[in-house]
């Protein structure tokens, strides 16, 4: 887990621990009303937000991810209502539910590549759901005072600083494979490429290669199922494929196929500068998350 992981998760604890205790400690002003909407809203808010965040990082378990997502957004829906009343525990409790079940859901079924961005998503989208239910408390317990909340300038001002220092703090989730690591070093001085792939992502999803030159790139299937890797549109030269399974030869496709266990390689030379993607072109591989993109510098 990258430093912004954990700002998210020490975020969400603080933001959450403060409205729940504004509403204990304040639970004979409180409506009934107030009390449902703020179960709901922090229930299914936090449940989605962890619940993406952990359908990522348990890509590989499901069950898992969604029962963490759900026990999250069901104890924070639970302890917001619990001061007020049984109709606002559960109106949290269910919220919290949903949004869990919800939020592990999209986190394990978003592309690699759009992981990093929809995190940061659901945690603006968290961050101004909790400024609104702040607001709303606030005003429900002094409807006369102004205070901190109400002025819009400071919380312009607060986003604005979270998120640039959010973005000097680099990837949320730690690229499994560096770019060293990436660059395996083979017996002769071809520059080579090692993709490793199993259910259902390519780690690395992101390698590159210079044009003109030859590149050796292997995949190796480290997962349980049959994986292969293919390059869209990319036109090579000298196309050796180095194994003796092979379905592509002849063509001048980049198509490499490996069984569970199995590591196989292919040679070639790129010809045209470009980003391309690859895919496992196994049926239902690709929308599972398995795919990259191969870029010629
Ligand atoms: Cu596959």
């Amino acid at each position: 887990m990258g430093i912004p992981l954990y700002l998210i998760f020490l975020t969400i604890i603080l933001l959450s621990v403060t409205v729940v205790g504004k509403t204990m400690y304040n639970r004979k002003k409180v409506t009934c009303m107030t009390g449902m909407m703020i179960a709901m809203t922090l229930g299914m808010i936090v449940g989605l937000t962890l619940g993406v965040v952990f359908g990522i990082l348990f890509i590989d378990n499901f069950f898992v991810a969604t029962i963490l997502g759900m026990i999250v957004g069901m104890v924070i829906g639970f302890l917001s209502g619990i001061s007020v009343s049984v109709m606002a525990v559960l109106d949290g409790l269910l919220s919290g539910l949903m949004g869990g079940m919800m939020g592990a859901m999209l986190g394990a079924m978003i592309a690699p590549e759009y992981r990093e961005a929809i995190v940061k998503i659901m945690f603006f989208l968290f961050l101004a759901t909790l400024l609104i239910l702040l607001y709303m408390i606030q005003k429900e317990l002094n409807r006369n005072k102004t205070s901190f909340y109400m002025n819009p300038l400071i919380t312009v001002v607060l986003f604005g600083v979270f998120f640039v220092v959010f973005n000097q703090l680099g990837p949320i989730f730690k690229v499994i494979d560096s770019p060293k690591q990436n660059h395996v070093e083979d017996d002769s001085n071809e520059n080579s490429l090692l993709i490793k792939a199993k259910e259902y992502t390519f780690m690395s999803n992101k390698v590159h290669a210079q044009a003109g030159e030859t590149v050796t790139l292997f995949i190796e299937n480290i997962g349980d199922e049959e994986h292969d890797l293919e390059i869209i549109g990319l036109e090579v030269d000298d196309v050796k494929q180095n194994s003796s399974h092979d379905h592509a030869q002849g063509t001048e496709k980049i198509h490499l196929h490996a069984g569970p266990g199995d590591k196989q390689s292919i040679t070639f030379i790129p010809v045209e500068k470009g980003i391309y993607r690859f895919i496992c072109t196994l049926p239902g591989h690709e929308d599972l998350g398995m795919s990259g993109t191969f870029e010629v510098l």
